[in-house]
C-alpha cells in the first residue's frame, strides 16, 4: 500500500468517531434556520455540508486543509528548479492533511504516472464528437466513459460492497481518474487547436510539467500549470462543481459519474465558464478599439453597457466571498512579478477592469460583492503564454478542481455520508408561512 494510502486510512480510522458522534449525540443541534429567501435563492448560506478539506471564509478566502495560498505555496516540496510546488504533493496535502515529505510527494508522483495512460476507448469517444463540440462536453465525456472501468461499481456489481472499505475503491478511481485528466485535457487540446498532432508524456516530469509539455508549451508555462490546478482546486463543497460531485456521489455513484457531472456544472457561465466570458468580454472590447488600450471612460461606458443590457460582469462577484479573491491576487502577483506580463497590454486592461469595477457595481446596487474572483485575471496568463483558446480554459479549471472534488468523495465514503435529499415546500407553504395565505 502506498504512504499516502496508509496515513489516509490511519486518518480516516481516527476521524470517524468524531463524525459518530456528533450524529449520534448532537443531531439535534440547530446550524441555523432556513428562510423563504434562501429557499428561493439559491440555498445560499446554508449550513448542510461537511468538509474538511478546504474552508472559504467571506473575507479571508481560502484555506486549503487550515493553509492560506501564500501558506500552501510556501509550505509544499518544489519541483527541482521551480519555485512552484508540485501538484501532486498538493493532493496528499488535500487527502490527507498533512504536508508531505519530497519522497512522500515523489511516490505520489509515480502512483500517478503508473495510473496516467489514457485507455485507447476513451481516445475513440472523443474522436467520435463532432470537432465542434465544445471541450468541455468531450472533457465530460471522457470522463464519464471510463466508468466502465471503476473499482468501486465494478466491485458493487459483484456483491463486494462494505460500508466500512468502501472508501479504497473511491480513493482509486479517484487516483486512477486524476492521473488521466491532464492528459485528457492535453489530448483534447491538441485534437481541436493543433492540427490533431499529439505528444507523449515525459515520463521525467511531474503532472504540471507534462501538462506543459503534452499540450506543446514552454517551460515557463509548466510552472504556470501547476499554479492554475493548485489554485482552481477547492472551494469548500457548496459550489456548484463540488456539490455536484458530491451530491451525485452521495448516491453510491463512483467517480465517474460523480466527476463528470461535476464537470457539467463547472462548464456554465455563472461558474468555471466565467474565465472563457472574461476573455471574450476585454478581447471582444479591445477588438472594438482596435486593439488599442481604452481611457477609462470608454471602460466604463462598456461595463455599464454590458450592465444596461442585462448581463453580468464575467470574473466579479462571489456567492461567499465579500472581498477581492485571494486566487485572484496571486495570480496578479504573478503577472506583476513576470516580466513581459506585467506591461503585457491585455493584462494592463484587466487592471484597468479592477481599477473601475467594483464602484460601478458598488453604483448599480445590485451585487452582494462587488470585487474580482478567480476567473477575472486567470485568462490574461494564459493569453500571454499562448493559450489562447479562451473555449479551452474551463477544462483546465476542470482539471483542477478534481484535486479538490476526487479527495472530497473519497472522505464523503469514508464518513459514510447520507445520500443527499434536502426537503422542497411549494410556493402555497411559503406563502402559509409568510402568512399571506
Ligand atoms: N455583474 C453584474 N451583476 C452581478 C454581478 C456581476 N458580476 N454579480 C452579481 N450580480 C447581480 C446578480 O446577478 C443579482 O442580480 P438579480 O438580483 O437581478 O438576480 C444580484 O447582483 C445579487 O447577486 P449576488 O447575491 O451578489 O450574487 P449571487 O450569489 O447570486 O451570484 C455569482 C454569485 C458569482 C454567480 C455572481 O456574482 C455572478 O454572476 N458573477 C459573474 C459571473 C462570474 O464571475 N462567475 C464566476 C464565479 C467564480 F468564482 C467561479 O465560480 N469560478
Amino acid at each position: 500500500m502506498s504512504t499516502l494510502k496508509k496515513v489516509l486510512a490511519e486518518k480516516i480510522a481516527a476521524h470517524r468517531p468524531r463524525t459518530t458522534r456528533l450524529a449520534k449525540e448532537f443531531a439535534d443541534v440547530s446550524l441555523g434556520e432556513s428562510t423563504i429567501g434562501q429557499a428561493i435563492g439559491g440555498a445560499r448560506g446554508i449550513k448542510c455540508l461537511v468538509t474538511d478539506i478546504s474552508y472559504l471564509d467571506p473575507m479571508e478566502g481560502i484555506r486549503f486543509r487550515g493553509y492560506t495560498i501564500p501558506e500552501t505555496f510556501a509550505a509544499l516540496p518544489k519541483v527541482p528548479g521551480s519555485d512552484y510546488p508540485y501538484v501532486e504533493g498538493f493532493w496528499y496535502l488535500l487527502m490527507t492533511g498533512d504536508i508531505p515529505t519530497m519522497e512522500q510527494t515523489l511516490e505520489v508522483v509515480e502512483d500517478w504516472k503508473s495510473r496516467s495512460q489514457v485507455p485507447q476507448y476513451v481516445i475513440d469517444v472523443l474522436r467520435a464528437l463532432p470537432r465542434d463540440s465544445h471541450p468541455m462536453v468531450m472533457f465530460s465525456s471522457a470522463i464519464l466513459a471510463m466508468q466502465r472501468d471503476s473499482v468501486f461499481s465494478n466491485n458493487y456489481a459483484a456483491g463486494k460492497f462494505n460500508k466500512m472499505t468502501c472508501w479504497e475503491d473511491m480513493y482509486e478511481d479517484s487516483t486512477n481518474l486524476m492521473a488521466k485528466l491532464g492528459p485528457i485535457g492535453a489530448y483534447i487540446y491538441r485534437m481541436k487547436y493543433k492540427g490533431d498532432t499529439h505528444i507523449d508524456a515525459d515520463p521525467d516530469l511531474d503532472m504540471g510539467g507534462n501538462f506543459a509539455h503534452m499540450i506543446g508549451q514552454s517551460e515557463d508555462y509548466k510552472n504556470v500549470a501547476r499554479m492554475y490546478f493548485i489554485l482552481h482546486s477547492d472551494h469548500e463543497s457548496g459550489n456548484v462543481s463540488a456539490h455536484t460531485t458530491h451530491l451525485v456521489a452521495s448516491a453510491l455513484s463512483d467517480a465517474y459519474y460523480a466527476y463528470s457531472a461535476g464537470i457539467n456544472g463547472l462548464a456554465g457561465p455563472l461558474h468555471g465558464l466565467a474565465n472563457e466570458e472574461v476573455l471574450r468580454w476585454t478581447q471582444n472590447f479591445m477588438a472594438k478599439l482596435g486593439g488599442e488600450l481604452p481611457t477609462e471612460e470608454q471602460l466604463k461606458e462598456a461595463l455599464w453597457a454590458t450592465l444596461n443590457s442585462g448581463q453580468v460582469i464575467p470574473g466579479y462577484g462571489h456567492a461567499v466571498l465579500r472581498k477581492t479573491d485571494p486566487r485572484y491576487t496571486s495570480q496578479r502577483e504573478f503577472c506583476l512579478n513576470t516580466e513581459g506580463l506585467k506591461d503585457y497590454p491585455l493584462f494592463k486592461l484587466v487592471s484597468m477592469i479592477f481599477d473601475v469595477t467594483p464602484d460601478i457595481l458598488v453604483e448599480q446596487g445590485k451585487a452582494k460583492n462587488p470585487w474580482p474572483n478567480v476567473d477575472a485575471q486567470s485568462g490574461v496568463i494564459q493569453w500571454y503564454y499562448g493559450v489562447t483558446q479562451y473555449e479551452f480554459y474551463t477544462v483546465l479549471f476542470g482539471i483542477g478542481r478534481a484535486l479538490g472534488c476526487l479527495p472530497n468523495i473519497t472522505w464523503d465514503r469514508a464518513l459514510g455520508y447520507a445520500i443527499e435529499r434536502p426537503k422542497s415546500v411549494t410556493t402555497d407553504m411559503l406563502e402559509a408561512a409568510a402568512g399571506i395565505k
